[in-house]
């Protein structure tokens, strides 16, 4: 049985709504997202960082959600949300599964500590206005892949588990413009996926 270690508004959240697409049975471990969980000697021995998401599947525990994704894809099912080594779309799949937290979250890291993170009088204007910048350019190729396009590779994919899981959160932070209308477009039709829906109210 899968176990994944999971906490509200997180990127766990992208995981949940894997299994929830994919359908396969999993136990949910959900904490706090408070260092009293995250942080605890318990959380700790699953993650050195005591961060989430964490799956455990039997003997195996791994962590970072992309190889997480990956893992789930290769060793449990994938429901084609893989295109195979040797598809044309293959190349542009792995590049937007990496994109993700390669260049979208770093600046929607800075952005969530200097706005909800930090107290205010800890905040720091200039970082946070560097991140968005950093984000609304990191998200010009990515608006321009959705043009004339569904999803990512045209088909959905677990490339839009990772990348269009950073996008909704993204377009919450009020990082997507009104000009970037694939983007929005894209963020609306997640949001209307049961699976994606149950794992982000979770
Ligand atoms: N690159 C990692 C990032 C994991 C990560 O930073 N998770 C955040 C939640 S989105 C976390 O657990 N933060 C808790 C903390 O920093 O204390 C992944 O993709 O899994």
């Amino acid at each position: 049985m899968l176990t994944l270690h999971f906490a509200p508004n997180s990127r766990a959240g992208r995981i949940l709504w894997l299994l929830e697409e994919l359908q396969l049975p999993y136990k949910l471990n959900r904490m706090d997202f408070h260092p009293k969980d995250l942080k605890s000697d318990e959380h700790r021995s699953r993650h050195p960082l005591g961060r989430v998401p964490v799956l455990d599947d039997g003997d195996v525990s791994i962590y970072e959600s992309g190889a997480i994704v990956e893992y789930v894809l290769e060793r449990h099912k994938n429901a084609g949300m893989k295109p195979s080594t040797d598809a044309p779309e293959f190349p542009a799949y792995l590049q937007w599964l990496h994109y993700c937290e390669g260049m979208v979250m770093p600046p929607v890291n800075t952005i969530v500590v200097q706005t909800v993170l930090l107290p205010a009088a800890r905040r720091d204007e200039t970082a946070l206005a560097q991140a968005q910048k950093l984000l609304n350019r990191s998200l010009v190729p990515v608006e321009e892949a959705l043009e004339g396009k569904e999803y990512l590779i045209g088909d959905f994919s677990a490339a839009d588990i990772m990348l269009g899981h950073a996008c909704f959160m993204a377009n919450r932070l009020g990082c997507v413009t009104q000009e970037m209308a694939n983007l929005k477009s894209y963020v609306a039709r997640i949001a209307q996926r049961p699976a994606f829906d149950k794992a982000i109210n979770a």
